[in-house]
């Protein structure tokens, strides 16, 4: 059920609206002051709608809906204020102060429920933008294939890896990885099959990587790993061991089990690097590893 706060002093004032409430299929919760107003309408799910009255102890109505709205700037509460002060010097004080809207009491039951019904449309309203807002965002940082992050988003996560390089403990590792003829796949097996190892190599490698950093999609058949290793010693056996296990377990794909293999060239970053000297090395240790006979890491 869709709770709701009703925050008043007035018993009787209070029993009314709760009454009313529950009749339209609101779980109506009920204080008598402004500091549990408060308390309630700032902890995690909280009520989206509330009914405040102004006049009331310790915090009133007016002070409870600034300090609200400063906390919950990011999902406030739709906030109707109640009371019998029904001074336009009053409703725009209120209506200054956060609430979104203003009734006077004594109230009209059927005006009172017709604008909570407002409210419920315009939180539906703010929750369906966040959630698209969220969804754009997320499109535009991840490969839609994979999942990973796209190269983009890849990029901004080293940049900041390396602004931050200093503060944060351990080295940065970076490592391109690129699959072994992933043409020949393509040509065996379709371009389909190639998109399922694709994706299951993505999972492979973000399983592996995700308590050390993170792997994103370069373009094609090309990843990037941005590791942190807290030993420097750390950081060749892993990548030995993670092209290992690429190598040594098949992908499954609609085709049954294809087996691939990983080249990976890796680079230790140094203080005062830059993010394209930085991708250059990792680059040609890459190319070395590809000449090298493949399935191997240079750095
Ligand atoms: P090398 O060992 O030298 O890396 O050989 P390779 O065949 O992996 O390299 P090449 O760059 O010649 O070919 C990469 C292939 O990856 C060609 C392209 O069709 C394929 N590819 C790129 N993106 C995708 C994709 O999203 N899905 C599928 N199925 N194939 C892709
Ligand atoms: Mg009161
Ligand atoms: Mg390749
Ligand atoms: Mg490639």
């Amino acid at each position: 059920m869709r709770r709701i706060l009703i925050a008043d002093d007035d018993m009787t004032s209070r029993a009314v609206l709760a009454t009313v409430l529950r009749k339209i299929g609101y779980d109506p919760v009920e204080v008598e002051d402004g500091d549990s107003a408060f308390r309630i309408m700032t902890e995690e799910d909280s009520p989206s709608i509330a009914v405040l009255d102004w006049v009331m102890p310790g915090m009133d109505g007016l002070d409870v809906v600034k300090a609200v709205r400063e906390v919950k700037g990011d999902l406030p509460p739709y906030i109707i204020m109640l009371t019998s002060r029904g001074e336009k010097s009053d409703v725009v004080l209120g209506l200054d102060g956060g609430a979104n809207d203003y009734v006077s009491k004594p109230f009209d039951t059927g005006e009172l429920r017709a604008r909570i019904e407002v409210g419920r449309r315009m939180i539906e309203m703010h929750r369906a933008l966040v959630q698209s807002k969220e969804a754009l965002e997320y499109q535009a940082s991840h490969d839609s294939l994979t999942g990973l992050l796209n190269r983009g988003a890849t990029i901004k996560r080293l940049e900041e890896e390396l602004a931050h390089g200093h503060s944060r403990s351990g080295d940065l590792v970076v490592a391109v990885l690129d699959i072994d003829h992933f043409k020949n796949v393509n040509d065996t097996y379709g371009h389909q099959t190639g998109d399922d190892v694709l994706m299951e190599l993505s999972r492979q490698m973000d399983r592996s990587c995700c308590g050390r950093g993170v792997v994103g999609r370069m373009g094609g058949e090309e990843f990037l790993a941005i590791l942190r290793f807290p030993h420097p010693d750390e950081a060749r056996p892993f990548l030995d061991q993670l092209r290992n296990s690429i190598g040594s377990s098949p992908m499954d794909t609609r085709s049954g089990p294809v087996s691939i293999s990983v080249s990976v060239g890796a680079c230790v970053a140094v203080e005062g690097q830059g993010l394209d000297r930085l991708l250059g090395l990792a680059d040609s240790a890459l190319y070395r590893a590809k000449d090298l006979g493949r399935n191997r890491v240079e750095w």
